[in-house]
């Protein structure tokens, strides 16, 4: 059995679960193969948002995205429009699942964010081992660190 590994709900005419299957079974033009085409210090295979998007089908009061990842209770919430075009969800590396270490199973990421704790769309919300992205009209959880101090602090509890 493949387990889904992203379910994506809230604001959405069709919520849906995916599997690892699922995801590499997505039509090409959905699909950025080799990543690092896009950013060079990533790597593998992802699915792209406005695939995703088109899968559920936002209803017209969807205006925010939240991630959440379970595995560490993080939490991040943006705005769509601003990642509906370019974000993507990379969830393969060499023909397997995207490893624990590099977000995986599942990693959010958007290419050309801001420096951490600076804006919405900032790179603290390429969530890792995200396993539910929630739409809905207003933001929604969001633990990402506010200044330095607690960006510092999530980065050393990171690394443990
Ligand atoms: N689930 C989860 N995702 C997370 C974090 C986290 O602590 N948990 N940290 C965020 C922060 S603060 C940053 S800067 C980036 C770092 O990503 P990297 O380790 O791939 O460079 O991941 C983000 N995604
Ligand atoms: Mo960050």
């Amino acid at each position: 059995m493949t387990k889904p590994l992203l379910t994506i709900d809230g604001d959405v005419a069709s919520p849906l679960s995916l599997s690892f299957a699922d995801l590499a079974a997505f039509p090409m033009e959905q699909q950025i193969i080799d990543v690092s085409r896009i950013d060079p210090k990533r790597q593998g295979d992802a699915v792209t948002l406005a695939g995703l998007l088109e899968r559920v089908k936002p209803k017209p009061s969807a205006k925010y995205l939240t991630l959440h990842a379970s595995t560490d209770d993080f939490h991040a919430s943006i705005p769509l429009d601003a990642v509906r075009e370019r974000a993507f969800l990379i969830y393969r590396v060499n023909g397997e699942p995207l490893s624990q270490k590099a977000g995986g199973p599942l990693r959010f990421y958007i290419p050309d964010f801001a420096a951490c704790h600076t804006s919405e769309i900032d790179e603290c919300a390429n969530v890792k081992f995200v396993d539910r992205i929630e739409l809905s009209a207003a933001p929604g959880e969001d633990n990402r660190p506010h200044d330095a101090q607690e960006h510092a602090e999530l980065h050393e509890r990171e690394a443990k």
